[in-house]
Order: structure tokens, then C-alpha cells, then sequence
């Protein structure tokens, strides 16, 4: 198995950056056509890094999309666990992650045990990541998914103590998920709030629509900021401009 490639690889964007911008593809919202076209983008834009993963995947094609987003790419591709049905050999690396908000135990340790065996035969690097899932204002698909009850936004002391409980556990990054397409991204004073307790890197997720949303993340701590459903479709006109948000280092 590799060993800290990648994580060495984002850690050294964010020093000489401020912070990494990543894009997430849902594997289940991109067709074939869709994916070359929008990976050629991303190898234009500055963009750091790209994850897949998705809550759910309506077909057989996860492998054979990643592989074709794995040729494309010039840049990383890291899984990012909707499931270990979108477990395969074609990724650089991946967050290796527990649902540490929840309470659910197949999603804090149970995928986690029926990954580890065929991830090691994969070869594939891990990203150990705590999960914390934050309420973004809707339902998330991955509240449903995981039956995880996300934190509420007014209770900062519940997140500080579970982001602190992440990094003792040994984590190497915290996430901060508001659930994709979330109707509200975290908020910049929780995030800042977070960030002062914690010296784990962070990053957010969920509901970041705009640049300037993604330049206030960076600024109120965060270390990588991930940018998905405002880029599907024909968005994609606006990747370089997360970057320029994102890269306030440069
Ligand atoms: C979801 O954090 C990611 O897991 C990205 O969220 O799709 O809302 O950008 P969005």
C-alpha cells in the first residue's frame, strides 16, 4: 500500500496555496459524453483534486466512469465513500472515512471492516477522515442514507467536541459535510469556531454555490473546500473562478 502520497500531495497544495480546491463528481450524475468534458475542464482550471463518490449509484457503471475520469485526469482522483460498492482499483487514494457524527455503527465501523480486507488488496493509500455531518437547512441524501441525524448549526459545542474527538482518534483530516446540494453551507462563525480547536485539516462541504462563499470558507479556516452540484450540468463555466477564491495563498 502507498503511503501518504496523496495526503502529503494536499498538504503541500495547501501550504503553497492557503487551501486546496477539490471537485467532487457523483459518478451517478455524469454520463460518459458529460465526464470528458468536464475533466478536461477541471485540468484547466486550477482545480487540486477531484473526489468521486455519491450517495447512491443507479446503474452498474461506477468502475468504468472512474476509470474513464482516472485516463482523463491530470490531476488526483480520491475516492470519497458513498459506499464500498464504488470500491475499485482505479483511484489514486481515499478518505477512509467513519461517520463520526452518527450514531449509526455499520457507518462508523461496519463498511469500514468490509472495506479494509479488499482495500488492502487494492493497494490502495488511506486517508484516515472523520465525517462530521452538519445540518445544512434540508434533508441530505446522506442523512437518509447513513441514518445519521446531522448536527444542529446552533449547538457549536456539539461540533467542537466531536471535531476534537476526530482528531484524537488519530484522524489526519476533519470533514465538515453539509450534504450535498444543502440549502445552506456551514456557517463561517461555526466553521471559525471549529478551526480554533482543532489543528487536524478541515474540509467543507455541502451547499457552497458561489466563489465568493468558497473564498469566506477558506478564510474562516478551512484547509480544502469541495465543490460539487453547482458544477454539474452546464455550470461548469464557472470552475476557474472557485479557484481563484479558493487559491487565497497565491
Ligand atoms: C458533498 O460536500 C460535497 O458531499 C459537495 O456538496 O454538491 O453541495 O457542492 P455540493
Amino acid at each position: 500500500m502507498k503511503k501518504n502520497v496523496l495526503k502529503n500531495y494536499l498538504l503541500s497544495v495547501k501550504k503553497k496555496k492557503g487551501a486546496g480546491y477539490i471537485v467532487l463528481i457523483d459518478p451517478d450524475k455524469n454520463s460518459e459524453n458529460n465526464l470528458e468534458e468536464k475533466i478536461s475542464k477541471i485540468n484547466n482550471s486550477g482545480v487540486d483534486a477531484i473526489f468521486v463518490g455519491g450517495s447512491l449509484i443507479l446503474d452498474n457503471n461506477c468502475e468504468k466512469r472512474v476509470e474513464l475520469i482516472k485516463s482523463i485526469s491530470k490531476v488526483p482522483v480520491i475516492f470519497f465513500p458513498g459506499g464500498i460498492s464504488q470500491l475499485n482499483k482505479h483511484y489514486d487514494a481515499m478518505l477512509f472515512m467513519s461517520i463520526l457524527s452518527g450514531r449509526n455503527s455499520h457507518y462508523l465501523i461496519g463498511e469500514q471492516v468490509i472495506a479494509a480486507p479488499i482495500v488492502k488488496d487494492l493497494g490502495i493509500e488511506v486517508i484516515p477522515t472523520g465525517y462530521l455531518l452538519v445540518d445544512g437547512g434540508n434533508n441530505s441524501s446522506v442523512q437518509f442514507m447513513s441514518g445519521s441525524n446531522p448536527i444542529p448549526i446552533e449547538k457549536p459545542d456539539i461540533l467542537i467536541a466531536h471535531a476534537l474527538a476526530a482528531q484524537y482518534l488519530g484522524k489526519k483530516l476533519v470533514y465538515l459535510e453539509s450534504g450535498s446540494g444543502a440549502k445552506n453551507s456551514i456557517p463561517n462563525n461555526l466553521l471559525k469556531a471549529v478551526t480554533k480547536y482543532i489543528d487536524v485539516p478541515i474540509i467543507v462541504g455541502g451547499g457552497i454555490k458561489t466563489p465568493k462563499s468558497a473564498n469566506e470558507k477558506v478564510l474562516a479556516g478551512a484547509s480544502f473546500v469541495v465543490i460539487g452540484s453547482i458544477l454539474e450540468g452546464n455550470n461548469t463555466n464557472i470552475i476557474n473562478e472557485f479557484a481563484d477564491a479558493i487559491h487565497i495563498g497565491e
